[in-house]
């Protein structure tokens, strides 16, 4: 396929880039984490969405180089931002299925190059989906594992989309649960969401997980979350995903 072809000159071509979009610490306001998000900015097409080149990316077997690349510009710009914003500032990195479960000793890797750079694993997150636990094999155990190893935390996105077992929140040390944004999308008091939502954070809480909102839009949305205890919020009221020196100046300017 064209579009396959196409990828496959994209790194070298330095078509990637890594955008972020800020993660929002509720009770304070402060901006202390971001997910990195990829755009391929094709030379015929434009901007290439995510959710169309990384299943070819997959099935090409180029998204080991693709997600080494990003695990790169993420390590680069999260020492920035700790040395220059906050220290403990975080960058979470998505890795789909497939990735996650590549073989090989990429995690050892990651640290070496993460001890080179001085930073310590707890700059990144490695954010996975919850379909992936469900079915954990003992590669994805291992994994886990390895990050651990690693110092480099885990936050599972999509939450509440997928599955009705939650007994793997027992069985796996995960750091953060993502609400995902259609739980967001109709928060109201009494609403049926709402109730889930805090259902999720009481028991986020209590089993020692933090947990970040998705797809805040509103401030009625960012309120009603602040009031149920959820620690962090992101989404479009906030900023949308933005290119790094973006962010590095919203990050400058307060
Ligand atoms: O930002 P956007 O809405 O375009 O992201 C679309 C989808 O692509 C999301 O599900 C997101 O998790 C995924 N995605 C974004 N960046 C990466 C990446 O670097 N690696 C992988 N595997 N998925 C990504
Ligand atoms: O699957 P994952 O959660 O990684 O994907 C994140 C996606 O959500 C990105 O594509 C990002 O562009 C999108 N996104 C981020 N904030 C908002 C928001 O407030 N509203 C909507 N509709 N999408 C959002
Ligand atoms: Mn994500
Ligand atoms: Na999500």
């Amino acid at each position: 396929m064209r579009l396959t072809n196409d990828l496959r000159g994209a790194l070298k071509g330095r078509q990637f880039e890594l955008y972020f979009q800020p993660i929002v610490d509720l009770a304070s306001g402060a901006i202390t984490k971001a997910e990195a998000l990829i755009r391929w900015n094709h030379p015929q097409r434009g901007v290439v969405s995510p959710l169309e080149f990384i299943p070819l990316a997959e099935a090409s077997g180029l998204i080991l180089e693709i997600g080494d690349w990003v695990f790169h510009e993420a390590a680069r710009w999260v020492r920035r931002w700790r040395s220059e914003h906050h220290a403990e500032f975080q960058v979470s990195i998505n890795q789909s299925p497939l990735e996650f479960q590549r073989e090989g000793d990429s995690y050892q890797r990651w640290l070496r190059h993460l001890e080179s750079l001085q930073l310590p694993g707890q700059s990144l997150v490695v954010e996975i989906t919850e379909g992936l636990l469900l079915d954990a094999n003992s590669t994805v155990s291992d994994k886990l594992l390895q990050l651990r190893d690693a110092g480099i935390q885990v936050a599972l996105d999509d939450f509440g989309t997928g599955y009705s077992s939650l007994s793997y929140l027992k069985k796996f040390d995960i750091d953060y649960l993502k609400i995902d944004r259609s739980f967001t999308r109709n928060l109201a008091p009494d609403s049926s969401d709402m109730a889930l939502s805090e259902a999720i954070i009481v028991m986020a809480h209590k089993l020692g997980l933090k947990v970040i909102a998705e797809g805040v839009e509103t401030p009625e949305q960012r309120d009603l979350l602040a009031a149920a205890g959820c620690d962090y919020g992101q989404g479009y009221l906030f900023a949308r995903p933005m290119p790094a020196e973006e962010f590095d100046l919203m990050l400058r300017s307060g």
